[in-house]
């Protein structure tokens, strides 16, 4: 009676995991799917010292890349008195200080569960005082 039982249930226990792997498999890369990578570039198509687009919103998971477009040099500073308050340690982390010069460099930055949602104000530093400004908005 136990060995037709074993007989038996081994065959299942095999097929639910099997199963269970499966949809595991199917719903892990649909979650991945939602994370979205955008492009801001610096410098706009017409030549103005800008980041294009200015403003973006983004939420955990999201890549943000950089890319330079005209005008470079340019870099991406955090203004540490400008982002949510439990976040300004973070400034340093996110901003990228080395000056971009080649064509089309890039620097990448991953929105992570560590920062808090809402605004983040960033700059080029040597096109601040020209208005090259942005703002990432991190939604929850
Ligand atoms: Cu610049």
């Amino acid at each position: 009676m136990n060995r037709n039982f074993s007989r038996l249930f081994t065959p299942l226990l095999g097929l639910a995991l099997v199963i269970i792997t499966c949809v595991g498999a199917w719903l892990g890369p649909v979650t991945v799917a939602s994370a979205e990578t955008y492009t801001i570039r610096m410098g706009s198509d017409s030549g103005n010292l800008a980041f294009e687009p200015a403003t973006l919103t983004v939420k955990p998971g999201d890549i943000v890349q950089w890319q330079n477009n005209k005008l470079p040099p340019h870099n991406v500073i955090f203004d540490g008195s400008n982002v949510p308050a439990d976040t300004i340690d973070l400034v340093g982390e996110l901003s990228h200080s080395k000056l971009m010069v080649k064509p089309n460099e890039t620097y990448e930055l991953e929105i992570t569960d560590a920062l808090a949602p809402g605004e983040y104000a960033y700059f080029c530093a040597p096109h601040r005082g020209a208005g090259m400004v942005g703002k990432l908005i991190i939604t929850g």
